[in-house]
Formats: structure tokens, sequence, C-alpha cells
């Protein structure tokens, strides 16, 4: 038996009704919007080990995603009152998922969070090529740039990125963050990158301490 919540669960098994239901219920209760998005995650990480076990095909994948999105929706604009910061604008943070990556539900909690802390950010998509990367860094003045890669085999991506900034003279003046669920030390060492951030309450966390904000 698995130990997952009910909401965990419910993505599991794709029931959107009911993952709507427990989220409305979970939101009218006043829990904490990065509770609920962690229980998620426990889901997202459970169907991404059955798609492993030939258990869940490209379209679970598919649903699951466009289910996760649908909370997002409702849990978006709470996030943004999460880390409350009188600041209007703390600095710019340059944000995107790597090339051939099109991966951008965490990513996009990443923006939301930074937004609400007072950030400015640069949201560059999806599947973003390391010179775009390196031209907005250089264009914006961003102290922090925050890269996103949920596939192994874009890691070599996010290296690039890194590799590309320092070519263009940029590496002592941006920090690299990494992130994404199967990212770790061991990845950021690969990378180059300075941080690597575990979820987007820490990579909003490094943003400001690179800011000089904590
Ligand atoms: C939904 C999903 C999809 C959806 C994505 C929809 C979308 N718009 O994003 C679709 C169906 C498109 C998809 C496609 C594929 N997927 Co997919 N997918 C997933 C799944 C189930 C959930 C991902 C997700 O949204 N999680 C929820 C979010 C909130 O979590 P998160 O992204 O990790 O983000 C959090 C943190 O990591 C952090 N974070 C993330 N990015 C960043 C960046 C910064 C700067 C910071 C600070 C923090 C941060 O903040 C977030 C909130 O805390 C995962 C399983 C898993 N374990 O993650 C597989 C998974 C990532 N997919 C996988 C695969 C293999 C694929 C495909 C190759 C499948 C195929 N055969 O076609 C394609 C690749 C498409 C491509 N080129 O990108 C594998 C990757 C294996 C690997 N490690 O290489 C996984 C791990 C499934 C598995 N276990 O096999 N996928």
């Amino acid at each position: 038996m698995s130990n997952l919540s009910d909401l965990a669960q419910a993505l599991v098994d794709l029931n959107e009704d009911q993952v709507n239901f427990l989220v409305k219920q979970k939101v009218e209760a006043g829990e904490d919007p990065l509770k609920i998005i962690k229980e998620c995650n426990d889901g997202m990480s459970e169907i991404g080990k059955l798609f492993e076990d030939n258990e869940y095909y490209l379209s679970e994948l598919i649903m699951s995603g466009e289910i996760l999105k649908g909370v997002m929706n409702v849990l978006e604009p709470m996030l943004g009152n999460v880390e409350v910061d009188t600041q209007s604008s703390a600095g710019v943070v340059v944000v995107g998922t790597v090339k051939d990556d099109i991966h951008d539900i965490g990513k996009n909690i990443v923006v939301t969070m930074l937004k609400g802390t007072g950030f400015e950010v640069v949201d560059l998509g999806v599947d973003v090529p390391a010179d775009v990367f390196v031209k907005t860094v250089q264009e914006t003045g961003a102290k922090a740039v925050g890269l996103s890669a949920l596939l192994n085999f874009t890691f070599p991506e996010m290296k690039k990125v890194v590799d590309e900034l320092a070519a263009a003279g940029l590496r002592d003046k941006v920090k690299v963050i990494i992130g994404g669920a199967p990212c770790n030390e061991d990845v950021r060492k690969f990378t180059g990158a300075d941080y690597y951030a575990k979820d987007a309450a820490a990579g909003v966390k490094i943003c400001k301490e690179i800011y000089g904000l904590n």
C-alpha cells in the first residue's frame, strides 16, 4: 500500500473531479498552497514511477500535466502572497526551461513565487537555447538566472548555458540556479551552476540571498 495523501492518490488515479474537489476543500480550509503543491508533487513522482514501469504511458503523463495545470490556475494567485515583501522591484531574475525540454509546470511556480516576492522576472518559456539565456542576461543585467530541466538528457544544456555565460565574460556577474525534479547537487556540480534549489521556495530564498535581501 502506498502512503500517498488522498489528493496525491487522486492525481495518480487521474481523477480530475476528485483532485479539484480536494484542492477546493483545502483552499477553503486555509491550507498553505505550498503544502498543497507538495502533495501534488508526491502524486506526480508516483506517476513518473508508473511511467518508468510501463504501467502508465505518454497519454497519462499528458493527462496528469493537464490536471496539475488546472490546480495551479487555482493556486497561483495565492502564491503571490506567500512571501510578502514590500520592495516593488527586488531585482531581475531570468528564468526558463532549457533547450529540448518542454516541462514548465514547476518553472511556472518559480516564476509566480519570484514575482510575488517582488522580483522582476523575465520568463523565457520552454525549450530555450543557451544563447538566448546569455543574451537576456546581457540585456537585463540580471544577477540571477534560473534553469529548469526535468530530463536527464537536458543536463548538458544547463552546462552549456553556464559555459556560454563564461565565454561571454558574464560568469562573475550572474549566479546560476538549477532546479527540476531529477536535479540534485551532483547535477549542479556537473553543470557548473552555483546553486541547486530543491523547490520553488528554496529558489526564491537563493535569489533573495543573491540580491542581499535576507
Ligand atoms: C507532467 C509530466 C510531463 C508533461 C509536462 C507538461 C508540462 N507542461 O510541463 C508532458 C506530457 C509534456 C511530459 C513529456 C515528457 N516527459 Co515528463 N513528466 C511529467 C511528470 C509526471 C510531472 C512533472 C511535473 O510537472 N511535476 C510537478 C512540478 C511542480 O514539479 P517540478 O517540475 O519538479 O518543479 C518543482 C521543483 O523541482 C522546482 N523547480 C523546477 N524547475 C525549477 C527551476 C528553478 C530555477 C528553481 C529554483 C526551482 C525549480 O520547483 C517546482 C515547485 O517546487 C514527471 C514526473 C516527475 N517525477 O516529475 C515526468 C518526467 C519528468 N517526464 C519524463 C519523460 C521521460 C518525458 C518524455 C521524454 C516522455 C516521452 N517519451 O515523450 C517527454 C519529454 C518532452 C520534452 N521534450 O520535454 C521523465 C524524465 C526522466 C528523466 N529524469 O530524464 C519523468 C521524470 C517521468 C519518469 N519518471 O520517467 N512530461
